[in-house]
């Protein structure tokens, strides 16, 4: 059957494509929807057509599989041809849009002469997520609608917008009952019928009259750090301002002329990947698909301090009730003041409504009472990082929880078969690493014991998207994935320091390769006294030295860096004179350290702990740990990520690059596979 079928409702024709899952345009979808329109055309008792989409969506944009696959379908329409038809046709063609319309999806509803929504839809443009930008006539279309100033941050940042803004900018003409999309569209369809002429989108030019051509240049400016090092928002924003300054005939080839080389380059190659590395990341291969996923409608979390609030606020934010528990009032009370305060600054910067903080507050159940987490389906433990404590706490929680429960720890670095051994139900125990901070940060790492149960980890992957997480899927050793491969970098970002390398320099070389802050930056931020203690501070080590002087990162106002009282950072000439006297004094003194060596000997120890940790199935795929990395640890997403960036830069150059450096670190093990791979002349891919 076609995926493209269509009956009619009197005068009016209606389109309907079923494309599972999301309607993507492919070439059987836009072979079926210019058939249709022919078929329009065609038939004197039609006077307009109705174009929706079958199942959770309207059409989520041309189907990404079909890129950076040379010609897959030669013989099939491309979608410009398919929106130049629909935007031609005599009789006016009305979108009946419901779930997203997304890039070419919005591209079509924008060649068509009027667009009806639910109020549920979602509109967007995502192209510049995956690299590109909108290639079938969005750039040039959606200006003309909406005008520059709503269009620019749609094309840019990719992000959609809900039906009922799009109503209020001019891109929805009505906004239509949930549950009745067709039979609204058709009624809109035949309120249109015989009217003199229907808008065209192409056409319009009153939207973009009179645009000040400075806008352009103060939108760069105002969004220069958000866009840093990506492509396709640049070629984006040149392509509305050619929507500006040139007929809609020269300005859409002008768009094709754009987005060309971006669908060739590296860095849509490298979010394309990331896209479907996403997804992927979701599946546990061993896990058979119809595992029962327990249903999680109470969570409790122990802990009220920066990770315990902050992993509760993910909760009460898609409207699960918690109970957070503490041992003493006063912490308690101000992890619930903190979490107040918080959704009370997201308010006050418009993001949520101020009935949402209320909302959210409402299902927070304060508690002194580890007993009180007897009816929830899941507790997340966040207690201090220490083996002993942690196994008391799950020691309670066996005897308090529902049988049933998942028991969940926040470590990020300890054993969870060791804390899972001090439950009579492994089966029930896993980590759940959450990234600070916890309600910020889209990363969840989710630690595998030896004996979690299938139930628990389905679960877990389920509830992640739920609260709008990423999850990756990690076995247990000392720092899983994350935190294991992280050392690696740190271990040579110090080794540098007694080199005099300041960490000025170390960190610039990171920003620049489009990390948002370095390894010194991210250690001030965290604290460097994070597992110092006084009995056991060395000090032959820098940084012990530091936190010994009190320098404790930016909560004191000083660590490897000076903090001014708003947090703005200045090199510290006493920290800088300390590495330079460190040493001096143990003679390790180098000055001829290129950029390029920072580079390599900061990033190729973690391809290569990547590596060993792929061989011994600590990580199911290599993609998992760029999502990790790209979520977690603010790896460049335009590079794809640590596994497929050492792909693109080439495993053989990265081996030469670990071996040519293998006097920095002695006990350096070069991994079996990156070995294997780099012979083979093979990507991680
Ligand atoms: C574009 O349109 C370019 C044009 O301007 C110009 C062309 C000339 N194609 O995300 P989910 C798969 S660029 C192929 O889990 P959700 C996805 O891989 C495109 N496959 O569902 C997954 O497969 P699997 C612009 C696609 O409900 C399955 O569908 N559009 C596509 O959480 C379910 O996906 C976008 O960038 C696609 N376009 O979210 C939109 N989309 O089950 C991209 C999805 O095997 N899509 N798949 O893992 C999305 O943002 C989300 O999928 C959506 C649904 C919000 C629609």
């Amino acid at each position: 059957m076609s995926v493209i079928t269509t009956h009619r409702e009197g005068e009016v024709l209606v389109v309907v494509s079923d494309n599972p899952p999301v309607n993507a345009l492919g070439a059987a979808v836009r072979d079926g929807l210019v058939a249709a329109m022919k078929e329009a055309a065609g038939d004197d008792g039609v006077k307009a057509v109705v174009i929706r989409c079958d199942g959770r969506t309207f059409f989520a944009g041309a189907d990404i599989t079909e890129f950076g696959n040379p010609n897959p379908n030669p013989n099939a329409v491309d979608l410009n041809t398919v929106i130049n038809t629909i935007e031609a046709s005599a009789k006016p063609v009305v979108a009946a849009i419901h779930g997203t319309a997304l890039g070419g999806g919005l591209e079509v509803a924008l060649g068509c002469h009027y667009r009806v929504a639910v109020p549920s839809a979602k509109l967007g443009l995502p192209e510049v997520k995956l690299g590109l930008i909108p290639g079938a006539g969005g750039t040039q279309r959606l200006p003309r609608v909406v005008g520059v100033e709503a269009a620019l941050p749609m094309v840019t940042s990719g992000d959609p917008i809900p039906a009922k803004l799009g109503a209020t900018i001019g891109l929805i003409d009505e906004i239509v009952g949930e549950d009745s999309l067709e039979a609204d569209a058709v009624a809109f369809a035949r309120s249109v019928i015989g009217m003199e002429s229907h808008p065209v989108s192409s056409a319009r030019a009153d939207k973009i009259a009179g645009t000040d051509p400075g806008a352009f240049d103060a939108f760069r400016q105002a969004n220069a750090r958000r866009l840093r090092g990506f492509d396709a928002p640049e070629a984006a924003i040149k392509a509305v301002e050619i929507a500006t300054s040139h007929p809609f005939s020269e300005g859409l080839p002008m768009e094709r002329a754009l987005f060309e080389p971006l669908l060739a380059g590296t860095q849509s190659a490298a979010l394309r990947h990331l896209f479907f590395a996403e997804r992927a990341a979701n599946k546990i291969d061993d896990i058979p698909k119809d595992t029962p996923i327990l249903p999680i409608a109470k969570v409790g979390v122990i802990g009220a301090g920066t990770m315990g609030g902050g992993i509760t606020m993910n909760f009460l934010s898609a409207g699960i009730p918690v109970t957070m528990v503490e041992r003493e009032q006063a912490p308690l009370d101000r992890g619930v003041a903190t979490i107040r305060k918080n959704y009370e600054n997201t308010a006050a910067k418009g993001r949520i409504k101020p009935e949402q903080v209320e909302q959210a507050m409402g299902l927070l159940t304060p508690s002194l009472n580890l007993e009180d987490l007897a009816d929830c389906d899941l507790v997340i433990e966040a207690v201090f990082e220490l083996m002993e404590i942690k196994k008391d706490v799950f020691g309670k929680l066996d005897a308090i929880c529902k049988p049933g429960a998942i028991l969940a720890t926040n470590t990020s670095y300890l054993d969870v078969n060791e804390i899972a051994a001090s439950t009579s139900r492994p089966e029930a125990v896993l980590g759940l690493h959450f990234f600070s901070p916890a309600n910020v940060m889209r990363m969840l790492e989710v630690v595998r014991g030896a004996k979690t149960g299938a139930s628990a980890l389905a679960t877990s992957m389920k509830l992640a998207k739920t609260i709008g997480k990423v999850a990756v899927v990690a076995g247990v050793c000392h720092g899983f994935i994350g935190n294991r491969i992280l050392a690696a970098r740190q271990t040579q970002g110090e080794a540098m320091l007694m080199e005099g390398i300041l960490p000025a320099r170390v960190d610039k070389v990171l920003t620049d390769f489009g990390f948002p802050m370095g390894p010194f930056q991210m250690a001030d931020l965290a604290g460097l006294d994070i597992g110092w203690t006084k009995e056991t501070s060395d000090p032959t080590r820098v940084r012990d030295v530091l936190v010994e002087r009190d320098r404790r990162g930016q909560k004191t106002g000083a660590g490897f860096y000076d903090y001014a009282a708003d947090r703005t950072r200045t090199e510290s000439e006493e920290v800088n004179a300390l590495i330079l006297e460190f040493a001096d004094k143990a003679g390790t003194r180098r000055n001829d350290v290129t950029d390029e060596e920072i580079l390599e000997r900061l990033l190729y120890p973690m391809i290569n702990e990547a590596g060993l940790i792929l061989e011994e199935g600590i990580a199911q795929r290599a993609s998992d740990i760029d999502v990790m990395y790209v979520h977690g640890y603010g790896w460049p997403s335009y590079t794809g990520g640590p596994m497929f960036w050492a792909s693109t830069t080439g495993l053989g150059k990265v081996v030469a690059g670990l071996e040519k450096h293998a006097d920095k670190w002695p006990d350096l093990k070069i991994s079996t596979l990156l070995k294997d791979k780099a012979a083979k002349g093979e990507g991680f891919a």
